[in-house]
């Protein structure tokens, strides 16, 4: 099979679909690009592997690797033909923290070549990368069978990979058009499109979620980034540390129903406090609850936490309904939701991460960002990467040393988590624990303010 039969048995299959598509990115794209159907028809599956086969046959790799699901049928296909020995990740996404295994045998040092079927950005190959390269297996080189990217190749060149393509959107729309079975317009559409989404995002895009714009402004009128967690179970001990340290800190994150001696005089001193100290008030409540429920968990109760905190925390567990729960009918109210967590072991996965940024991405009002952590710069780099425009992260499990608890605690540094993306360090025992609460404060907020503002020079 030739090249261009190859592309023509995917038009006729329906692989390739001209319309109007929404991708994940929200973008609404002219085209769209779907080989997961091409393992039910052996003369393209055979035809596709024939043509990888030998467009890589004198490369040097030991191993050969397929992208779950789509290209891991032809991948096998194609080791069988070259005689190469197959290996592959797990697609199954373990929670967030854990290693992740390549089935298969490879001796470490390994040197695989990775088959995939599209490239749209560099990223998930970026990201495929790095995770084999943490199982001790080299990855030089990228095998797609359609580059659809407009900076695929640069981007990838850039981390040091290789990008290879059976064959681009360009010579595609050539040869549809060339028969005839492509209008001129939509070759015009599809050009207009891919040259728009090279362009650079405009990071400028304004916000206009209200809290987030008070919290990015106090920021700077207080050069702090710090989020102080104040889990303390007493009155007293609350407004001690908060004397010592308010001056410090940015936001005060409070667990209110940890307090024992809670009564209806801690709120106004809070107010009191919030005032004359200058900070943001964010109650880490946490919800999870379905709309109804969380209706009242915010507004009624004992702590009635709408009428004093600005910000909360979500879990998206429940879905989007949470959101109609707590917000509707509120004003000057938002949330930070929990996208990625610091605690060993917890079952949050990059599925479900992603999912928390859809969801952001469609109510910028009331959501100003997400609560997220990483194992490394680079990791944190990666996940905040994803966001949608204008969302803050806010980093908990921070001390000036990485390490754990006994509770499965994990800790970052400062440095960690400020040259990852985040935007606000939250700390408590760190803090709260010192012996000098006051200089240590300090440090956290010094040592935070000089790495953000390297970062945003
Ligand atoms: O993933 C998370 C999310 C949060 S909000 N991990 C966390 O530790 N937190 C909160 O941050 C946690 O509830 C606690 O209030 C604070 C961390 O406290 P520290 O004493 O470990 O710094």
């Amino acid at each position: 099979m030739t090249k261009e039969q190859f592309v023509l048995e995917l038009q006729k299959i329906g692989a390739i679909k001209f319309g109007s598509f929404t991708l994940k990115s929200g973008l609404v794209s002219p085209f769209y690009f779907d080989l997961r159907d091409m393992i039910s028809f052996p003369e393209i599956l055979e035809g596709v592997a024939d043509l990888l086969a030998e467009r890589i046959k004198d490369m040097d790799f030991d191993v050969l690797t397929g992208i779950p699901y789509t290209a891991l049928p032809i991948a096998s296909l194609v080791a069988s033909k070259l005689k190469k020995p197959l290996v592959y990740m797990r697609k199954e996404e373990k929670a967030y923290g854990t290693g992740k295994n390549i089935i298969g045998k490879f001796e470490k040092g390994a040197k695989c070549l990775v088959i995939d079927d599209l490239i749209t950005t560099g990223a998930s190959k970026i990201e495929t990368a790095e995770a084999y390269e943490k199982e001790g297996v080299i990855i030089k080189d990228f095998v797609v069978v359609i580059d659809r990217s407009s900076n695929g190749k640069e981007d990838l060149a850039k981390k040091g990979y290789e990008l290879h393509s059976l064959i681009n959107l360009d010579e595609i729309m050539k040869l549809l058009q060339s028969m005839n079975l492509i209008s001129d317009e939509k070759v015009n559409e599809v050009r207009e499109f891919t040259a728009s989404i090279s362009k650079p995002v405009d990071e400028k895009k304004e916000i206009t979620n209200p809290l987030t714009k008070k919290l990015m402004s106090k920021i700077k009128e207080k050069k702090s980034n710090l989020v102080l967690s104040l889990d303390v179970t007493t009155q007293k001990e609350f407004f001690e540390i908060l004397d010592e340290v308010s001056s410090e800190i940015v936001m005060l994150k409070t667990h209110v129903d940890i307090l024992d001696d809670y009564d209806e005089n801690f709120v106004p001193k809070l107010q009191e406090y919030s005032r004359k100290y200058d900070f943001i008030i964010f109650e880490d409540r946490k919800f999870a609850d379905i709309g109804n429920t969380v209706k009242h968990q915010y507004r009624n109760g004992v702590y009635k936490i709408c009428d004093w905190a600005e910000f909360v925390t979500v879990h998206m567990v429940a879905g989007e309904g949470i959101l109609k729960g707590l917000f509707d009918g509120t004003e000057n109210r938002s949330s930070f939701v929990l996208a990625r967590m610091s605690s060993k072991g917890n079952l949050i996965n990059e599925t479900y991460s992603r999912k928390c940024f859809e969801v952001a991405r469609k109510y910028p009002n009331v959501i100003s960002g997400f609560i997220g952590h990483g194992n490394s710069v680079e990791d944190i780099k990666r996940f905040k990467a994803k966001f949608p425009i204008g969302m803050l992260l806010l980093t908990p499990g921070v001390k000036l040393e990485r390490g754990t608890d006994a509770m499965g605690q994990q800790y970052i540094t400062v440095e960690d988590a400020i040259q990852g993306g985040a935007d606000c360090i939250i700390v408590g025992r760190g803090i709260i624990k010192a012996e000098d609460r006051k200089k240590e404060a300090k440090i956290y907020r010094e040592r935070a303010w000089e790495e953000y503002e390297k970062m945003n020079i």
